[in-house]
Order: structure tokens, then sequence, then C-alpha cells
């Protein structure tokens, strides 16, 4: 069977045409105009990059290379057993725009166990960071220590020619992905103080073993959890903050582990992946306050209590969606097959009836719906995971599937350094004084 980098060294001249012939037809063409408001408004909705990988629809949500959240659950190689689709299928997805058979995605699992391991050196920094050092950062710090071995790194030192970047930028971005849960293992435990890191299991596949990593592998329903998980927030399109920003530092050439480092401080903040922490802090606040099973009254003054503060209902809106984030809707129907009776659980139900309205009414998110993030922690501590500010780790192992397919494609594409225009207030009023 095709590996994949067979696959895609077959798939790259053909992509490599493509893009030639579409600029050739339409390079010269106008997308339309850009408002003043866009360049103020952090761009919000202007044209600006290309990603084949997944496309975001205001309503519908998020396609990965055309399949939505049920078709990849459906089509997706599973484990045995196993009702989630396999991350390993999803990647593959990303990258060939393919659906992998069984044997492809096992070999995927090998190659990952197979690369799995950390310099010791890297084991040294994390031991060294004290605990109240925000596991995102520590997360951010090993990563940026991953580019000491970056096979990209040193061809571009060696002289690699420009045709040839995707070859070491996939081997960069294989074990990129694949050393991810040796570093979220050792972060979660040398943190919570939960004993010592096992040994990865060349015949498990990558979840299983983050899951074994973390503590949590005896619990099937948890490594299901997990491959969810890991498909749903891998990609979601190329705008957002640790997307964009993976191939913003990418486009200088900086190899895949910096580049990867840089998205994770992005996902860092709370505006971003840090909503997953946010949304459990929120919630926690509220049960403390208004004690279990609370009625519909008290949330909603609770809620409107956040706004009045000054500060955004967590886990709430959305800078494309427009509509129930399909990822919100994934992890629901696994609580609704899996922990139905979870109080918390029931609580976040209750809130998704409450929220939309009142932010309808408090008149200024353009998006009341919620998002992926109002979910994935309560899935998390249903199975004992409680440690809300790790979760964002779990995000950004996730989140590298989508940020190292892109990657990718960029140095085969030979995607250019990025460099858009600013301008000074001064000049808008100029430019725009008389027209
Ligand atoms: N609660 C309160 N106010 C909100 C809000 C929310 N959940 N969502 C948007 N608003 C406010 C904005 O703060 C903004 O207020 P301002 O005019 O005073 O600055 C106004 O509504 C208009 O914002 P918008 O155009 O609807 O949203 P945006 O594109 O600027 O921002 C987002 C999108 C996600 C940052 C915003 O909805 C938000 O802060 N949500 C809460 C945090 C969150 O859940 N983030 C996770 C997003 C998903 C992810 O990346 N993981």
């Amino acid at each position: 069977q095709t590996t994949l980098k067979e696959r895609l060294a077959e798939l790259i001249p053909i992509q490599q045409e493509n893009v030639k012939r579409i600029r050739a037809e339409h390079g010269k063409k106008s997308f339309g105009p850009v408002l003043v408001d866009q360049v103020y408004g952090g761009m919000r909705g202007l044209p600006a990059l290309i990603w084949d990988g997944s496309v975001l629809d205001a309503d519908e949500g998020i396609r990965f290379r055309g399949k939505s959240i049920p078709e990849c659950q459906d089509l997706l190689p599973k484990a045995a057993g196993g009702s989630e689709p396999l991350p390993e299928g999803l990647f593959w997805l990303l990258v060939t725009g393919e659906i992998p058979t069984q044997e492809q995605v096992s070999q995927l699992s090998q190659d990952w166990a197979a690369r799995a391991a950390i310099p010791e050196f890297v084991e040294e920094i994390l031991d060294r960071c004290p605990p109240s050092l925000h596991p995102m950062s520590q997360f951010s710090l090993a990563v940026t220590a991953l580019n000491h071995n970056s096979a990209f790194a040193k061809a571009y030192q060696d002289g690699i020619s420009k045709k040839d970047y995707w070859g070491p930028t996939f081997e960069d971005s294989m074990d990129l992905i694949a050393k991810l849960p040796n570093i979220a293992g050792r972060i979660y435990r040398n943190v919570f103080g939960q004993g010592k890191l096992p040994a990865i299991d060349s015949t498990k596949d990558y979840s299983h073993n983050l899951a074994s990593l973390l503590g949590f592998a005896e619990d099937p329903a948890f490594v299901e959890l997990l491959r969810l998980y890991i498909t749903i927030h891998s990609d979601h399109e190329g705008g957002n903050v640790s997307a964009h920003t993976g191939k913003l530092v990418g486009s200088a050439l900086s190899d895949p582990f910096l580049a990867y480092a840089a998205a994770l401080n992005g996902l860092a903040g709370p505006l971003h992946g840090l909503a997953n922490q946010e949304v459990l802090i929120w919630l926690r606040k509220m049960q403390s306050k208004l004690g279990e099973n609370p009625s519909d009254d008290a949330v909603k003054e609770y809620i409107w209590s956040t706004l009045k503060g000054g500060q955004v209902v967590p886990g709430y809106g959305h800078a494309v969606l427009r509509k129930t984030d399909p990822r919100y809707t994934a992890q629901r129907t696994f609580a609704l097959k899996h922990l139905p009776e979870d109080p918390l659980f029931k609580l976040v139900g209750q809130i998704y009836n409450l929220v939309p309205d009142i932010l309808l009414e408090a008149g200024k998110a353009k998006n009341p719906w919620p998002n992926v993030d109002a979910h994935s922690g309560v899935l998390l501590t249903h199975y004992g995971l409680t440690q809300m500010q790790f979760y964002t780790v779990l995000f950004g192992v996730s989140r590298a599937f989508g940020v190292a397919a892109q990657l990718i494609w960029d140095r085969a594409l030979g995607a250019p350094l990025e460099r858009p225009k600013s301008y000074s207030s001064a000049a808008i009023d100029q430019i725009f004084r008389d027209k």
C-alpha cells in the first residue's frame, strides 16, 4: 500500500499545475472591494489566503476537504471496536483529499509511534519549568526546542533546492505530530503530579497512546473521546489565529517546529483556544455561586452579570460562524450517548437554551451561538481530566494536524513570504478625504 509521502509525491505536481492554471486564468481578476472597516476590523472576510485542507461556511460550519464532521465520522477508518474516526485518517484526508484505507491508517499510527520520543534536553526543559508556568507556555517552549533536530533547518543550511523543500518539511511535520503526546503527557504529569510517564505502545493508535501518557487509557470511552476531539479540533480553515500564525511564520521558512510553536502562542489566547479553559472556569464560578441545579432565572442573571462586567461569555460567538458550531453538536451527540446524566453536561445544555437570546438582546455579538469550546471541557471533566489549565494543550495537539498539513503544502506549492501592506490612519484620512 502507498505511504502518505509516496501519495503526496504523486499529488504535488498535479496541484502545482492546477495552481499555475488558476493563476494564468484568473490571476489578474479582482475579488471585489476592500473596505476601510475591514482594514481596521481584524480583516474579517478579507480574501487573503489559500488553503485547500478545510473550508468554513458561516452557516454549515467546517468541512475537511469537502467532508462535514458527520461524513468524516462515517467515512474515516475506526479503531477495532470503536466508532469515532481515527485522527490518523483525518490527517491523511487533510494532506491528500482522499480517504485512506485501514492499513494506511495503521501505517501512520506505527510511524508516529516510532517517531514519538523527545530529546532528553527537551524533557529536562519541561522538568525544570515551575508548575505555576501555564501548560501552554511549557508546550510552546518544548515545541520551539524541537527545532534543534529539524530536518528542514538542516537541509536549508546544507543548500537544499527550493523544489525539494516539501520533503524535509514533511519529515518535520510528521515528527512534530508524533512527539506532541510525549510533550503533553510530560507537562500533565509534571504540573498535576500524576505518576510516571509510560512508554509509547507501537501497536496502539495515536489517541490511545496520548490517553495512556495522560493516565486515562484504561477507559475506552475516553480514548474514543480523544479520537473525536483531535479530529474536530484539527483544522478550521486558514484564517483563524493559530492556523494563520503557523502559515505566516512558516512563510519566512522557519521550520515546522518554530512555526507551530508560534501558532501555539496564538492558540493560548482567551479569545481563541484558551476559551475552553475559560468556559470551565466560568461554569465552576457559576456553580459555586448558584449551587447545583440553578433555576433558569438565576443562570440568566449570572450571564447578564458577565456581560455587564464588560466580559465575554466564553464559548459563544465566532468570527466566521453564524450558527451553532457543528463541532459543538458533535460533542453534544457524544455526551448524549456516553454521559447523558452528567450534571455539568446538563448545565451546559441549560446554558445553550439561555445564552443565545441574551446575546441577541445585548445586541453586540454577530453570532450568539456556541462554538467548539463551549462543550469540550465538560467532556474531559467527566472522565476525570479536571485540570482546566491543561485543556488548551489538547487543542494544541489537535491543531498541529491542520497546521502541519498546511505547512507541507505551502512548501510544495512555493508559498511566498507573507507581507501585507499596513497603512497609517493619517494615510487613510488622506486617501479618502475627497472621495
Ligand atoms: N460574549 C460577549 N460579547 C461578545 C461575544 C460573547 N461571547 N462574542 C462577541 N461579542 C462582542 C464582541 O466582544 C464585540 O464587542 P465590541 O464591539 O465591544 O468590541 C461585539 O460583540 C462584536 O463582535 P463579533 O463581530 O460578533 O465577534 P468577533 O468576530 O470580533 O470575535 C470571538 C469573535 C470568538 C473572539 C468573540 O465571539 C468572543 O470573544 N467569544 C468568546 C470567546 C470565545 O469563545 N472564543 C473561542 C472562539 C473559537 C476558537 O477560536 N476556539
